[in-house]
Protein backbone atom coordinates (compact mmCIF):
# COMPACT_ATOMS: atom_id res chain seq x y z
CA UNK A 1 0.00 0.00 0.00
CA UNK A 2 1.28 3.70 -0.34
CA UNK A 3 1.64 5.52 2.69
CA UNK A 4 3.50 8.88 3.12
CA UNK A 5 6.63 8.81 5.72
CA UNK A 6 4.27 10.77 8.52
CA UNK A 7 1.55 8.66 7.78
CA UNK A 8 3.75 5.54 7.81
CA UNK A 9 5.16 6.29 11.29
CA UNK A 10 1.46 7.00 12.85
CA UNK A 11 0.82 3.06 11.12
CA UNK A 12 4.15 1.68 13.11
CA UNK A 13 2.52 3.44 16.68
CA UNK A 14 -0.16 2.04 15.99
CA UNK A 15 1.27 -1.67 15.59
CA UNK A 16 2.06 -0.70 19.20
CA UNK A 17 -0.94 0.30 20.24
CA UNK A 18 -0.17 3.89 20.64
CA UNK A 19 -2.58 5.88 20.14
CA UNK A 20 -1.98 9.71 21.77
CA UNK A 21 0.68 11.92 20.89
CA UNK A 22 1.99 15.30 22.65
CA UNK A 23 3.63 18.70 20.93
CA UNK A 24 3.04 21.67 18.80
CA UNK A 25 2.66 21.46 15.32
CA UNK A 26 4.88 23.64 12.66
CA UNK A 27 5.25 23.07 8.82
CA UNK A 28 7.12 19.73 9.58
CA UNK A 29 4.79 18.13 11.16
CA UNK A 30 0.81 19.74 10.25
CA UNK A 31 0.48 16.98 7.98
CA UNK A 32 1.14 14.00 10.33
CA UNK A 33 -1.19 15.73 12.50
CA UNK A 34 -4.13 16.15 10.66
CA UNK A 35 -3.46 12.29 9.35
CA UNK A 36 -3.11 11.47 13.24
CA UNK A 37 -6.69 12.91 13.97
CA UNK A 38 -8.09 11.22 10.98
CA UNK A 39 -7.14 7.69 11.98
CA UNK A 40 -8.54 8.49 15.44
CA UNK A 41 -5.93 9.85 17.50
CA UNK A 42 -5.66 12.05 20.44
CA UNK A 43 -3.36 14.62 19.43
CA UNK A 44 -2.87 17.51 22.10
CA UNK A 45 -0.96 20.96 21.61
CA UNK A 46 0.01 21.85 25.27
CA UNK A 47 1.83 25.37 25.99
CA UNK A 48 5.75 24.56 26.12
CA UNK A 49 7.78 21.54 24.16
CA UNK A 50 8.80 20.48 28.35
CA UNK A 51 5.32 20.34 28.77
CA UNK A 52 4.54 18.16 25.70
CA UNK A 53 7.36 15.66 27.15
CA UNK A 54 6.15 15.33 30.19
CA UNK A 55 2.70 14.40 29.46
CA UNK A 56 4.15 11.88 27.29
CA UNK A 57 5.94 10.52 29.86
CA UNK A 58 3.05 10.34 31.89
CA UNK A 59 1.32 8.53 28.85
CA UNK A 60 4.03 5.85 28.79
CA UNK A 61 3.57 5.38 32.79
CA UNK A 62 -0.12 4.85 32.48
CA UNK A 63 -0.63 3.13 29.43
CA UNK A 64 2.67 0.98 29.92
CA UNK A 65 3.68 1.83 25.93
CA UNK A 66 5.51 3.79 24.37
CA UNK A 67 5.11 7.34 24.79
CA UNK A 68 5.38 10.01 21.20
CA UNK A 69 6.30 13.26 22.00
CA UNK A 70 7.00 15.83 18.90
CA UNK A 71 9.21 18.83 18.50
CA UNK A 72 9.54 21.18 16.15
CA UNK A 73 12.56 22.00 14.52
CA UNK A 74 15.22 23.97 16.71
CA UNK A 75 13.53 26.20 19.53
CA UNK A 76 10.73 23.65 19.81
CA UNK A 77 13.21 20.64 19.99
CA UNK A 78 15.62 22.46 22.47
CA UNK A 79 12.71 23.26 24.84
CA UNK A 80 12.04 19.46 25.17
CA UNK A 81 15.29 19.13 26.96
CA UNK A 82 14.17 18.77 29.97
CA UNK A 83 11.70 16.04 29.56
CA UNK A 84 14.18 14.68 27.69
CA UNK A 85 16.55 14.67 30.86
CA UNK A 86 13.60 13.13 32.71
CA UNK A 87 12.69 10.04 30.56
CA UNK A 88 16.68 9.34 30.46
CA UNK A 89 16.62 9.65 34.21
CA UNK A 90 13.31 8.09 35.65
CA UNK A 91 13.32 5.04 32.50
CA UNK A 92 10.59 6.15 30.46
CA UNK A 93 10.13 4.89 27.51
CA UNK A 94 9.28 8.04 25.26
CA UNK A 95 9.76 8.09 21.70
CA UNK A 96 10.74 12.16 20.40
CA UNK A 97 10.38 12.91 16.99
CA UNK A 98 11.66 16.11 15.73
CA UNK A 99 11.56 18.06 12.24
CA UNK A 100 14.67 19.81 10.66
CA UNK A 101 15.85 21.90 8.02
CA UNK A 102 16.44 19.76 4.77
CA UNK A 103 19.81 18.42 4.43
CA UNK A 104 19.98 20.47 1.67
CA UNK A 105 20.46 23.62 4.08
CA UNK A 106 21.91 21.70 6.72
CA UNK A 107 24.71 20.43 4.71
CA UNK A 108 25.39 24.31 3.28
CA UNK A 109 28.20 26.23 4.78
CA UNK A 110 25.97 29.34 5.75
CA UNK A 111 25.31 31.77 8.49
CA UNK A 112 22.23 32.88 10.04
CA UNK A 113 20.23 30.55 9.17
CA UNK A 114 16.40 30.75 10.67
CA UNK A 115 15.36 28.20 13.32
CA UNK A 116 18.59 26.28 13.11
CA UNK A 117 20.52 24.21 14.87
CA UNK A 118 22.10 20.97 14.74
CA UNK A 119 19.86 18.82 17.23
CA UNK A 120 21.87 15.49 17.15
CA UNK A 121 24.39 16.17 19.00
CA UNK A 122 22.25 18.16 21.51
CA UNK A 123 20.55 15.03 22.17
CA UNK A 124 22.56 12.11 21.11
CA UNK A 125 23.94 11.23 25.04
CA UNK A 126 20.81 11.78 26.52
CA UNK A 127 19.11 9.48 24.78
CA UNK A 128 19.19 5.52 24.30
CA UNK A 129 19.23 5.45 20.17
CA UNK A 130 19.43 8.94 18.30
CA UNK A 131 18.78 8.44 14.27
CA UNK A 132 18.01 10.64 11.93
CA UNK A 133 15.66 9.34 9.01
CA UNK A 134 17.49 10.51 5.76
CA UNK A 135 15.60 8.45 2.90
CA UNK A 136 11.97 7.65 3.36
CA UNK A 137 11.99 4.13 2.93
CA UNK A 138 14.43 4.05 6.58
CA UNK A 139 11.10 5.22 8.46
CA UNK A 140 10.48 1.08 9.35
CA UNK A 141 13.77 0.58 10.66
CA UNK A 142 14.34 3.39 12.39
CA UNK A 143 11.05 3.84 14.57
CA UNK A 144 11.35 0.13 15.76
CA UNK A 145 14.74 0.30 16.60
CA UNK A 146 13.66 3.39 18.71
CA UNK A 147 10.45 1.55 19.95
CA UNK A 148 12.79 -1.70 20.64
CA UNK A 149 15.72 0.65 22.05
CA UNK A 150 13.46 2.49 23.99
CA UNK A 151 11.35 -0.48 26.11
CA UNK A 152 14.15 -2.99 26.36
CA UNK A 153 16.76 -3.14 29.16
CA UNK A 154 16.33 -0.09 31.20
CA UNK A 155 13.85 1.64 29.36
CA UNK A 156 15.01 4.88 28.34
CA UNK A 157 14.02 7.68 25.92
CA UNK A 158 14.38 7.80 21.88
CA UNK A 159 15.54 10.74 19.65
CA UNK A 160 14.47 10.57 15.95
CA UNK A 161 15.04 13.74 13.38
CA UNK A 162 12.91 13.89 10.33
CA UNK A 163 14.17 16.39 8.26
CA UNK A 164 11.70 18.37 5.77
CA UNK A 165 12.86 16.97 2.42
CA UNK A 166 11.66 13.37 3.54
CA UNK A 167 8.25 14.41 4.89
CA UNK A 168 5.92 14.02 1.86
CA UNK A 169 8.12 11.27 0.31
CA UNK A 170 5.53 8.48 -0.63
CA UNK A 171 6.14 4.38 0.29
CA UNK A 172 5.23 1.63 -0.93
CA UNK A 173 4.54 -0.49 2.46
CA UNK A 174 3.06 -3.41 3.67
CA UNK A 175 0.69 -3.82 7.10
CA UNK A 176 2.89 -3.01 9.75
CA UNK A 177 4.43 -5.81 11.76
CA UNK A 178 3.32 -6.96 15.20
CA UNK A 179 5.80 -6.29 18.06
CA UNK A 180 6.00 -9.76 18.65
CA UNK A 181 8.07 -9.92 15.23
CA UNK A 182 10.22 -7.31 15.83
CA UNK A 183 11.19 -6.55 19.35
CA UNK A 184 11.56 -9.43 22.41
CA UNK A 185 8.23 -8.83 23.98
CA UNK A 186 6.55 -10.16 27.29
CA UNK A 187 10.32 -11.84 27.99
CA UNK A 188 10.18 -14.49 30.70
CA UNK A 189 13.29 -15.62 32.79
CA UNK A 190 15.64 -19.13 32.72
CA UNK A 191 13.16 -21.46 33.82
CA UNK A 192 15.75 -23.12 35.76
CA UNK A 193 16.04 -19.62 38.04
CA UNK A 194 12.47 -19.37 38.36
CA UNK A 195 12.94 -23.25 40.10
CA UNK A 196 15.49 -21.70 42.29
CA UNK A 197 13.66 -18.74 43.19
CA UNK A 198 10.51 -20.98 43.64
CA UNK A 199 12.58 -22.81 46.11
CA UNK A 200 13.55 -20.01 48.24
CA UNK A 201 10.29 -18.74 48.46
CA UNK A 202 9.22 -21.70 50.21
CA UNK A 203 12.05 -21.93 52.33
CA UNK A 204 12.07 -18.90 53.53
CA UNK A 205 10.45 -17.93 56.72
CA UNK A 206 10.21 -13.79 57.08
CA UNK A 207 9.79 -12.89 53.09
CA UNK A 208 9.22 -9.57 51.68
CA UNK A 209 8.00 -8.24 48.64
CA UNK A 210 10.14 -5.04 47.50
CA UNK A 211 8.02 -2.92 44.64
CA UNK A 212 9.20 -0.64 42.86
CA UNK A 213 7.38 1.83 40.07
CA UNK A 214 7.68 -0.37 37.07
CA UNK A 215 5.15 -2.60 38.47
CA UNK A 216 3.09 -0.11 37.12
CA UNK A 217 4.44 1.01 34.18
CA UNK A 218 4.10 -2.24 32.95
CA UNK A 219 0.89 -2.00 34.03
CA UNK A 220 1.45 -5.65 36.05
CA UNK A 221 -0.01 -4.93 39.27
CA UNK A 222 -2.86 -7.41 38.81
CA UNK A 223 0.04 -10.53 38.75
CA UNK A 224 2.11 -9.17 41.03
CA UNK A 225 -1.27 -9.22 43.61
CA UNK A 226 -1.54 -13.19 43.05
CA UNK A 227 2.10 -13.60 43.23
CA UNK A 228 1.94 -11.54 46.66
CA UNK A 229 -1.12 -13.25 47.92
CA UNK A 230 0.75 -16.53 47.23
CA UNK A 231 4.08 -15.03 49.11
CA UNK A 232 1.65 -13.88 51.77
CA UNK A 233 4.31 -11.80 53.02
CA UNK A 234 4.45 -7.53 53.63
CA UNK A 235 4.56 -5.36 50.31
CA UNK A 236 7.37 -2.54 50.36
CA UNK A 237 7.57 0.12 48.24
CA UNK A 238 10.39 1.69 47.26
CA UNK A 239 11.25 4.99 49.41
CA UNK A 240 8.74 8.11 49.01
CA UNK A 241 6.25 5.83 47.59
CA UNK A 242 5.00 4.05 44.23
CA UNK A 243 1.28 3.64 43.63
CA UNK A 244 -0.77 0.64 45.73
CA UNK A 245 -1.71 -2.59 44.23
CA UNK A 246 -5.39 -3.24 44.34
CA UNK A 247 -6.36 -5.54 47.01
CA UNK A 248 -2.76 -5.55 48.81
CA UNK A 249 -3.25 -1.75 50.92
CA UNK A 250 -3.58 -2.89 54.13
CA UNK A 251 -0.38 -5.41 53.66
CA UNK A 252 1.33 -2.39 51.97
CA UNK A 253 4.24 -0.26 53.53
CA UNK A 254 6.59 2.44 51.91
CA UNK A 255 10.07 2.07 52.75
CA UNK A 256 11.17 3.89 55.66
CA UNK A 257 8.29 6.26 56.22
CA UNK A 258 5.95 3.90 57.80
CA UNK A 259 7.67 2.06 60.88
CA UNK A 260 6.10 -1.52 59.90
CA UNK A 261 8.24 -1.49 56.68
CA UNK A 262 11.57 -0.95 58.84
CA UNK A 263 10.39 -3.92 60.88
CA UNK A 264 9.43 -6.33 57.87
CA UNK A 265 12.71 -5.18 56.09
CA UNK A 266 14.96 -5.59 59.49
CA UNK A 267 13.67 -8.58 60.26
CA UNK A 268 13.30 -10.33 56.45
CA UNK A 269 15.19 -13.38 55.51
CA UNK A 270 14.43 -13.03 51.68
CA UNK A 271 13.72 -10.07 49.11
CA UNK A 272 12.29 -10.67 46.20
CA UNK A 273 13.00 -7.00 44.55
CA UNK A 274 11.03 -6.29 41.50
CA UNK A 275 10.91 -3.14 39.11
CA UNK A 276 13.37 -1.27 41.25
CA UNK A 277 16.54 -0.07 40.27
CA UNK A 278 17.72 -0.97 43.59
CA UNK A 279 18.73 2.83 44.21
CA UNK A 280 19.74 5.33 46.75
CA UNK A 281 16.12 5.71 48.08
CA UNK A 282 16.47 2.07 49.52
CA UNK A 283 19.65 2.52 50.24
CA UNK A 284 21.13 0.02 47.45
CA UNK A 285 19.51 -3.14 49.44
CA UNK A 286 22.31 -3.39 51.24
CA UNK A 287 22.60 -0.93 54.22
CA UNK A 288 21.09 1.49 57.02
CA UNK A 289 17.54 -0.98 57.83
CA UNK A 290 19.01 -3.88 55.51
CA UNK A 291 22.66 -4.01 57.50
CA UNK A 292 20.56 -6.67 60.04
CA UNK A 293 20.17 -9.96 58.74
CA UNK A 294 22.27 -8.68 55.53
CA UNK A 295 24.06 -12.37 56.06
CA UNK A 296 21.46 -14.51 56.02
CA UNK A 297 18.86 -12.55 53.70
CA UNK A 298 18.48 -14.27 50.15
CA UNK A 299 17.75 -11.99 47.09
CA UNK A 300 15.96 -12.34 44.44
CA UNK A 301 15.97 -9.84 41.52
CA UNK A 302 13.79 -9.68 38.54
CA UNK A 303 15.09 -6.96 36.33
CA UNK A 304 14.90 -6.63 32.47
CA UNK A 305 18.37 -5.02 32.06
CA UNK A 306 20.79 -8.19 32.02
CA UNK A 307 23.52 -5.59 33.07
CA UNK A 308 21.88 -3.96 35.90
CA UNK A 309 22.36 -7.43 37.95
CA UNK A 310 24.88 -7.29 40.81
CA UNK A 311 25.31 -3.75 40.57
CA UNK A 312 24.14 -2.12 43.56
CA UNK A 313 24.12 -5.18 45.82
CA UNK A 314 24.66 -9.01 45.13
CA UNK A 315 22.12 -10.78 44.30
CA UNK A 316 21.26 -14.77 44.81
CA UNK A 317 18.62 -15.30 41.61
CA UNK A 318 18.26 -13.13 39.00
CA UNK A 319 15.75 -13.20 37.06
CA UNK A 320 16.57 -11.53 33.64
CA UNK A 321 13.25 -10.25 31.82
CA UNK A 322 10.48 -8.32 31.70
CA UNK A 323 7.89 -8.03 34.81
CA UNK A 324 5.39 -9.01 32.00
CA UNK A 325 7.09 -12.54 31.28
CA UNK A 326 8.71 -13.25 34.93
CA UNK A 327 6.03 -12.72 37.45
CA UNK A 328 3.70 -15.20 35.59
CA UNK A 329 6.19 -17.46 35.78
CA UNK A 330 6.74 -16.99 39.60
CA UNK A 331 2.83 -17.21 39.90
CA UNK A 332 2.67 -20.36 37.91
CA UNK A 333 5.37 -21.90 39.99
CA UNK A 334 4.14 -21.28 43.29
CA UNK A 335 0.51 -21.58 42.55
CA UNK A 336 0.38 -25.20 44.17
CA UNK A 337 2.92 -24.19 47.20
CA UNK A 338 0.60 -20.74 48.56
CA UNK A 339 2.66 -19.77 51.87
CA UNK A 340 1.38 -19.49 55.03
CA UNK A 341 1.03 -16.22 56.07
CA UNK A 342 4.47 -14.50 57.10
CA UNK A 343 5.26 -14.14 61.11
CA UNK A 344 4.39 -10.77 61.60
CA UNK A 345 2.01 -10.09 58.69
CA UNK A 346 -1.19 -9.91 60.84
CA UNK A 347 0.94 -7.38 63.31
CA UNK A 348 2.64 -4.98 60.40
CA UNK A 349 -1.35 -4.43 59.22
CA UNK A 350 -2.52 -3.45 62.17
CA UNK A 351 0.29 -1.39 63.14
CA UNK A 352 0.23 0.24 59.74
CA UNK A 353 -2.95 1.41 60.28
CA UNK A 354 -2.35 2.53 63.33
CA UNK A 355 0.09 4.36 62.41
CA UNK A 356 -1.90 6.23 59.72
CA UNK A 357 -4.55 6.85 62.37
CA UNK A 358 -2.25 8.23 64.94
CA UNK A 359 -0.48 11.10 62.43
CA UNK A 360 -3.70 11.88 61.40
CA UNK A 361 -4.62 12.55 64.79
CA UNK A 362 -1.56 14.22 65.49
CA UNK A 363 -2.21 16.92 62.60
CA UNK A 364 -5.45 17.67 64.64
CA UNK A 365 -3.05 19.36 66.79
CA UNK A 366 -1.41 21.30 64.44
CA UNK A 367 -2.13 24.98 62.90
CA UNK A 368 -5.90 25.21 61.56
CA UNK A 369 -5.46 28.21 60.30
CA UNK A 370 -6.64 29.81 63.25
CA UNK A 371 -5.17 32.74 65.34
CA UNK A 372 -3.25 34.00 62.31
CA UNK A 373 -0.79 30.85 61.78
CA UNK A 374 -1.57 29.52 58.26
CA UNK A 375 -2.68 25.38 58.28
CA UNK A 376 0.45 23.24 58.84
CA UNK A 377 1.79 20.93 56.15
CA UNK A 378 0.82 18.08 57.89
CA UNK A 379 -2.76 18.67 58.57
CA UNK A 380 -2.86 20.23 55.11
CA UNK A 381 -2.05 16.65 53.15
CA UNK A 382 -3.80 14.38 56.06
CA UNK A 383 -7.14 16.77 54.93
CA UNK A 384 -6.62 16.81 51.11
CA UNK A 385 -5.55 12.85 50.63
CA UNK A 386 -8.72 12.03 52.90
CA UNK A 387 -11.05 13.26 50.54
CA UNK A 388 -8.86 11.53 47.19
CA UNK A 389 -11.47 10.22 45.03
CA UNK A 390 -12.08 6.87 44.66
CA UNK A 391 -10.29 5.34 41.39
CA UNK A 392 -8.34 8.78 40.99
CA UNK A 393 -4.76 9.25 39.79
CA UNK A 394 -2.33 11.18 42.07
CA UNK A 395 -0.18 13.56 40.75
CA UNK A 396 2.95 14.59 43.12
CA UNK A 397 4.80 18.12 42.42
CA UNK A 398 6.66 20.10 44.92
CA UNK A 399 9.31 19.67 47.62
CA UNK A 400 8.62 20.36 51.23
CA UNK A 401 4.74 18.74 50.50
CA UNK A 402 5.73 16.21 49.06
CA UNK A 403 8.19 15.06 51.52
CA UNK A 404 4.88 15.65 54.18
CA UNK A 405 2.75 13.75 52.03
CA UNK A 406 5.47 10.45 52.20
CA UNK A 407 4.38 10.71 55.92
CA UNK A 408 1.23 11.83 56.31
CA UNK A 409 -0.41 10.74 53.28
CA UNK A 410 -4.22 9.24 53.85
CA UNK A 411 -4.47 7.44 50.70
CA UNK A 412 -3.83 4.73 48.74
CA UNK A 413 -3.96 5.21 45.44
CA UNK A 414 -3.62 2.58 42.72
CA UNK A 415 -1.95 4.90 40.20
CA UNK A 416 0.62 7.99 40.95
CA UNK A 417 2.56 9.99 39.33
CA UNK A 418 5.66 11.82 40.15
CA UNK A 419 9.32 12.23 39.30
CA UNK A 420 10.95 10.64 41.59
CA UNK A 421 14.95 9.53 40.61
CA UNK A 422 15.56 12.81 38.85
CA UNK A 423 13.60 14.94 41.56
CA UNK A 424 12.44 17.45 38.62
CA UNK A 425 9.75 19.58 39.74
CA UNK A 426 7.10 21.73 37.65
CA UNK A 427 6.33 18.62 36.34
CA UNK A 428 2.96 17.85 38.07
CA UNK A 429 0.61 19.64 36.20
CA UNK A 430 1.71 18.27 32.79
CA UNK A 431 2.32 14.99 33.98
CA UNK A 432 -1.54 15.18 35.43
CA UNK A 433 -2.94 16.22 32.05
CA UNK A 434 -0.73 13.59 30.09
CA UNK A 435 -1.81 10.73 32.57
CA UNK A 436 -5.44 11.60 32.46
CA UNK A 437 -5.65 12.28 28.61
CA UNK A 438 -3.81 9.13 27.76
CA UNK A 439 -5.52 7.15 30.38
CA UNK A 440 -9.49 8.17 28.93
CA UNK A 441 -7.87 7.85 25.54
CA UNK A 442 -7.16 3.87 26.21
CA UNK A 443 -9.78 3.70 28.38
CA UNK A 444 -12.87 4.88 27.05
CA UNK A 445 -13.63 6.72 30.27
CA UNK A 446 -12.28 9.76 32.69
CA UNK A 447 -10.90 8.70 35.65
CA UNK A 448 -10.74 11.60 38.13
CA UNK A 449 -7.15 13.10 38.94
CA UNK A 450 -5.83 15.44 42.24
CA UNK A 451 -2.82 17.07 41.97
CA UNK A 452 -1.25 17.91 45.07
CA UNK A 453 1.11 20.21 44.53
CA UNK A 454 3.41 23.50 46.21
CA UNK A 455 3.24 26.69 45.01
CA UNK A 456 6.16 27.50 43.12
CA UNK A 457 6.25 24.18 41.22
CA UNK A 458 2.63 24.54 40.40
CA UNK A 459 4.19 27.61 38.47
CA UNK A 460 6.36 25.73 36.04
CA UNK A 461 3.55 24.86 34.06
CA UNK A 462 0.58 26.71 34.75
CA UNK A 463 -0.29 27.09 31.06
CA UNK A 464 -1.44 23.61 30.90
CA UNK A 465 -4.21 24.80 33.30
CA UNK A 466 -5.79 25.80 29.70
CA UNK A 467 -4.90 21.96 28.36
CA UNK A 468 -6.66 20.29 31.37
CA UNK A 469 -9.65 22.50 30.40
CA UNK A 470 -9.95 22.55 26.94
CA UNK A 471 -9.37 18.59 27.46
CA UNK A 472 -12.56 18.89 30.09
CA UNK A 473 -10.32 16.59 32.25
CA UNK A 474 -11.89 16.01 36.12
CA UNK A 475 -8.57 17.26 37.76
CA UNK A 476 -8.39 18.99 40.70
CA UNK A 477 -4.80 20.74 41.98
CA UNK A 478 -4.50 21.29 45.01
CA UNK A 479 -1.88 24.01 45.92
CA UNK A 480 -0.07 24.53 49.31
CA UNK A 481 0.87 27.85 48.70
CA UNK A 482 3.84 29.69 51.37
CA UNK A 483 5.12 31.98 48.33
CA UNK A 484 8.55 30.17 48.54
CA UNK A 485 10.57 27.37 47.22
CA UNK A 486 9.87 26.34 50.82
CA UNK A 487 12.62 23.15 50.92
CA UNK A 488 15.70 25.78 49.96
CA UNK A 489 14.31 27.83 52.73
CA UNK A 490 14.71 25.02 54.75
CA UNK A 491 18.17 24.46 53.54
CA UNK A 492 19.31 28.09 54.65
CA UNK A 493 18.02 27.61 58.06
CA UNK A 494 19.91 24.00 58.44
CA UNK A 495 22.96 25.82 56.75
CA UNK A 496 23.19 29.13 58.85
CA UNK A 497 20.74 29.11 61.10
CA UNK A 498 17.19 31.16 61.92
CA UNK A 499 17.64 34.92 60.52
CA UNK A 500 19.82 34.52 57.95
CA UNK A 501 19.05 36.07 54.28
CA UNK A 502 17.31 33.92 52.71
CA UNK A 503 18.01 35.16 49.05
CA UNK A 504 16.11 33.69 46.34
CA UNK A 505 13.53 31.79 48.16
CA UNK A 506 10.60 33.97 48.66
CA UNK A 507 8.11 35.23 45.83
CA UNK A 508 5.51 37.66 45.44
CA UNK A 509 2.09 36.96 47.31
CA UNK A 510 -0.77 35.86 44.06
CA UNK A 511 -4.01 33.91 44.20
CA UNK A 512 -3.91 30.54 42.60
CA UNK A 513 -7.85 30.43 42.64
CA UNK A 514 -8.35 33.60 40.66
CA UNK A 515 -5.43 32.45 38.06
CA UNK A 516 -7.47 29.17 38.07
CA UNK A 517 -10.57 30.99 37.19
CA UNK A 518 -8.92 32.72 34.21
CA UNK A 519 -8.46 29.83 33.01
CA UNK A 520 -12.28 28.65 33.13
CA UNK A 521 -11.09 26.41 36.22
CA UNK A 522 -13.35 26.24 39.24
CA UNK A 523 -11.08 28.36 41.83
CA UNK A 524 -11.49 27.93 45.67
CA UNK A 525 -9.19 30.05 48.28
CA UNK A 526 -9.22 27.99 51.66
CA UNK A 527 -7.69 29.65 54.89
CA UNK A 528 -9.00 27.05 57.89
CA UNK A 529 -8.14 23.42 57.27
CA UNK A 530 -11.43 21.75 57.96
CA UNK A 531 -12.79 23.89 54.71
CA UNK A 532 -9.97 21.58 52.64
CA UNK A 533 -12.16 18.29 52.43
CA UNK A 534 -15.18 20.19 51.51
CA UNK A 535 -13.55 22.84 48.90
CA UNK A 536 -11.93 19.87 46.76
CA UNK A 537 -15.49 18.16 46.44
CA UNK A 538 -17.31 21.02 45.50
CA UNK A 539 -14.04 21.96 42.50
CA UNK A 540 -15.07 17.71 41.89
CA UNK A 541 -18.76 18.98 41.43
CA UNK A 542 -18.42 21.55 39.96
CA UNK A 543 -17.74 19.38 36.66
CA UNK A 544 -14.75 21.96 36.03
CA UNK A 545 -10.82 21.80 35.90
CA UNK A 546 -10.25 22.98 39.81
CA UNK A 547 -7.83 25.23 41.92
CA UNK A 548 -8.07 24.91 45.54
CA UNK A 549 -5.67 27.36 46.88
CA UNK A 550 -4.65 26.59 50.22
CA UNK A 551 -2.50 28.95 52.26
CA UNK A 552 0.11 26.83 54.41
CA UNK A 553 2.48 28.10 57.24
CA UNK A 554 5.93 28.83 55.44
CA UNK A 555 7.48 28.10 58.94
CA UNK A 556 6.69 24.68 59.30
CA UNK A 557 6.91 23.84 55.61
CA UNK A 558 10.17 25.10 55.48
CA UNK A 559 11.22 23.61 59.06
CA UNK A 560 9.18 20.63 60.44
CA UNK A 561 9.51 18.35 57.15
CA UNK A 562 9.17 15.00 58.53
CA UNK A 563 11.48 12.53 58.74
CA UNK A 564 14.14 15.17 56.88
CA UNK A 565 17.55 13.34 58.37
CA UNK A 566 16.01 9.98 56.67
CA UNK A 567 15.88 11.50 53.35
CA UNK A 568 18.91 12.93 53.73
CA UNK A 569 20.43 9.81 53.82
CA UNK A 570 19.86 8.74 50.20
CA UNK A 571 22.68 11.42 49.38
CA UNK A 572 24.89 10.40 52.30
CA UNK A 573 27.73 11.53 49.86
CA UNK A 574 30.76 9.13 49.71
CA UNK A 575 29.48 6.80 52.61
CA UNK A 576 27.75 4.11 50.73
C1 LIG B 1 13.72 21.66 38.09
C2 LIG B 1 14.20 21.74 39.50
N1 LIG B 1 14.74 22.89 39.94
C3 LIG B 1 15.17 23.00 41.23
C4 LIG B 1 15.07 21.93 42.08
C5 LIG B 1 15.52 22.04 43.54
N2 LIG B 1 14.37 22.13 44.42
C6 LIG B 1 13.87 21.05 45.07
S1 LIG B 1 12.59 21.41 46.04
C7 LIG B 1 12.65 23.03 45.64
C8 LIG B 1 11.67 24.00 46.26
C9 LIG B 1 10.28 23.77 45.76
O1 LIG B 1 9.42 24.82 46.16
P1 LIG B 1 7.87 24.63 46.17
O2 LIG B 1 7.43 24.01 44.90
O3 LIG B 1 7.23 25.89 46.56
O4 LIG B 1 7.67 23.53 47.29
P2 LIG B 1 7.85 23.64 48.89
O5 LIG B 1 9.23 23.17 49.21
O6 LIG B 1 7.63 25.08 49.27
O7 LIG B 1 6.80 22.76 49.46
C10 LIG B 1 13.68 23.29 44.74
C11 LIG B 1 14.01 24.62 44.19
C12 LIG B 1 14.52 20.73 41.57
N3 LIG B 1 14.40 19.63 42.30
N4 LIG B 1 14.08 20.68 40.28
Amino acid sequence: MAAKVYERILQLFEAEGVKTLFGIPDPNFVHMFITAEKRGWTVVAPHHEAAAGFMAEAASRITGKPGVCIGTLGPGIANAAPAIQCALVENSPVIYLSGQRARVTEQRVRRGRIQFVKQMPLFENSVKYAASIEYGDQTDEIIRQAIRTSMSGTPGPSYIEYPSHVIQEELNVAEPLPPTRYRLVNQGADIDKVAEAAKLIREAKNPILLVGHAVHTTRMAAAVKDLALLMNCPVIQTSGGTSYIAGLEDRTFQYVFSNASIEAVTESDLCLALGTELGEPVHYGRWRYWMKNEAIRKWIYVEQDAAAIGVNRPIDVPLVGDLRGVVPQLVAALRDTPRKPAPGLAKFMKDGQAELDSLAEESLTKSDGAGGVPIHTSRFVVEATKVFPKDGIMIRDGGATVIFQWTYSQCKPHDVIWNQNFGHIGTGLPYATGAMIADAAATGKKRPGMLITSDSSFLFHIGELETAVRCKLPLVCVVGVDYQWGLEVGVYKRTFGQGTSEIGTHWGKLRFDKIGEGFGCHGEYVTRAQDIGPAIQRAYASGKVGVVHVDIDPKANSEEMPKYAEFRTWYAEGTQ
